[in-house]
Order: C-alpha cells, then sequence, then structure tokens
C-alpha cells in the first residue's frame, strides 16, 4: 500500500518530527506502556489529492463543536498506542485524520485506521484555540515527566506559579526557553471533557501545563519545540530533586537573577 507520506516531503518531515519526539519520550521514561499523546497540525502540508482521498474509517465525533477546525487536517498517536512503536512506525501507529465540515467530527484518511489518541478533545480543542488565535502554534504534545509529576504530589507547589518560579531559579536556561512558565491543572478524569477545558483556560497563559498527579500538556509551534519547554522544565525538575537527594534544598537563583535574564532576553515576565 502507498504511503500517503510518499512525494509528500513536506508531511513526511512533520511526521518524522513526531516520532523523533516519541522516541526522546519513551527514552526519557516518561512515556510507559501506551501513555501520553501527540497531535500535530499538518493542513499546511495537505494538497488536493489528499483532500479528495475517501475515508478509511466511519465517522467518529469529536464530543464538542470546534468552529476553527473546519477542512482541517491531523496526525495524531493512535489510542493504545506506544510511544516507542510510534518512534519506529508512525503510520502504523498513528493516523491522519480530516475533520469534517460540521467541526463536531472527524474521519481517519491514512495510512491505517488506527483510532486517534484517548486525549483527542483536549488536543483539538487547544489546535482550535490556536486557530482562533492566529498563533502559528501546529503541535500539542501529553507525556509523563517522571520528576514533574512527582513534584504535582506536594500541595505546597501548585499554587500559581510557585512551581514556575521554583524551576526557572534552578538554572538560567529555563526561564529564557520556557518564559512563560508551568500552569497548573488541578486533577482531573483522563481523557475528560472537563480535563479538556481546563487545559483550554489554563493554555491562555502558559505554554506548558501540569496535569496534577498526571502528567503535562505543551503546545508548540511544532514538536520540537512543545518537545523542548517540556525538557527543560524537566531539568530544573531533575536539579531539584538531585539537590534534596543531596540533602540540602537548593538555593535558587535570585529574583535579581532572574529578572536580568528576563531584561537580556527580552521576556514577558
Ligand atoms: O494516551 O497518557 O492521558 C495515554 C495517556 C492518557
Ligand atoms: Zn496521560
Amino acid at each position: 500500500m502507498k504511503s500517503i507520506l510518499e512525494g509528500r516531503p513536506a508531511l513526511k518531515r512533520e511526521v518524522d518530527k513526531v516520532a523523533e519526539v516519541a522516541g526522546y519520550l519513551w527514552q526519557n521514561g516518561w512515556a510507559e506502556r501506551n501513555g501520553g499523546n501527540i497531535t500535530i497540525n499538518v493542513t499546511d502540508c495537505i494538497d488536493d489529492e489528499v483532500r479528495a482521498l475517501p475515508a478509511i474509517s466511519p465517522v467518529y465525533p469529536i464530543g464538542e463543536a470546534l468552529p476553527h477546525l473546519k477542512g482541517q487536517y491531523f496526525f495524531c498517536k493512535g489510542t493504545g498506542k506506544r510511544m516507542r512503536d510510534l518512534a519506529r512506525w508512525p503510520m502504523e501507529n498513528g493516523s491522519v485524520i480530516r475533520i469534517l465540515d460540521d467541526c463536531a467530527s472527524y474521519e481517519i484518511i491514512a495510512d491505517n485506521p488506527v483510532a486517534p489518541t484517548s486525549e483527542l478533545p483536549s488536543h483539538l480543542a487547544v489546535h482550535d484555540r490556536q486557530l482562533e488565535l492566529g498563533s502559528g502554534y501546529k503541535a500539542t504534545v501529553h507525556t509523563h515527566p517522571i520528576e514533574l509529576v512527582a513534584m504535582s504530589h506536594n500541595r505546597d507547589f501548585l499554587g500559581k506559579d510557585v512551581l514556575t518560579r521554583l524551576l526557572w531559579s534552578m538554572i538560567p536556561e529555563t526561564k529564557a526557553f520556557c518564559p512563560l512558565g508551568l500552569g497548573i491543572v488541578p486533577y482531573e478524569l483522563p481523557g475528560s471533557n472537563k480535563l479538556a477545558q481546563a487545559t483550554l483556560h489554563e493554555l491562555e497563559d502558559y505554554d506548558v501545563v501540569m496535569w496534577e498527579k498526571h502528567g503535562v500538556f505543551a503546545k508548540g509551534q511544532d514538536v520540537m519545540d512543545a518537545f523542548d519547554q517540556i525538557d527543560v522544565l524537566s531539568k530544573s525538575a531533575k536539579i531539584y530533586l538531585d539537590a534534596r537527594c543531596m540533602g540540602f534544598v537548593p538555593e535558587g537563583m535570585t529574583q535579581a537573577q532572574m529578572q536580568e535574564i528576563s531584561d537580556v532576553f527580552h521576556l514577558p515576565k
């Protein structure tokens, strides 16, 4: 069977980036079994021939109407699929979907009828909002970074921007490369519309949010950008943890040192 990626280098490049990031998530220990999901908006890579492709699945409801998604195309990790398998065989463990004109349902068009991620409501709601804003953000990533999730089990860290300031203060790069910090989404059932709504709300102010006692959810210009922001936050969490394991509370950079980073890098906060 001919893959939709054949003869479409732009689409293949984006799917290859997803596979690369899926491998990083697995290697980091952030993607046990089928944990985590990735969705990218590939509409820019879609030509008339793809637009004319018939569906290879029934029509599925999204669960809500997302008015900016009409005619948009996404590559999504499949539900129940493993990140480590997505890394090696992206088109067997993910699929390209088309959003139908009612903006409330979708169908799979390639390469295999792999049903998309269980967190599709969160992912598509965020993509819908990015289109509304014209942000140019094309990727959403959800994963289970060990140290960050561990920190979400401490209520003291869950106040607004408590964790943001702590993580920024561990190493200068974190504020420079995750300049909006880490939002907090209180615990909600995985895959639920309540989780999607809370995520959407928190992502108004942040690029990365913590799903309490579960994982993180990031938006980015592309999948690498979303991964990088999670990666720098996770690095800071590891430094904090290592210091605590060595028996001391890390001093952290001072307010003045963090302000200097903001001034030099022209950061918003
Ligand atoms: O897709 O991580 O939150 C598996 C998950 C659900
Ligand atoms: Zn999860």
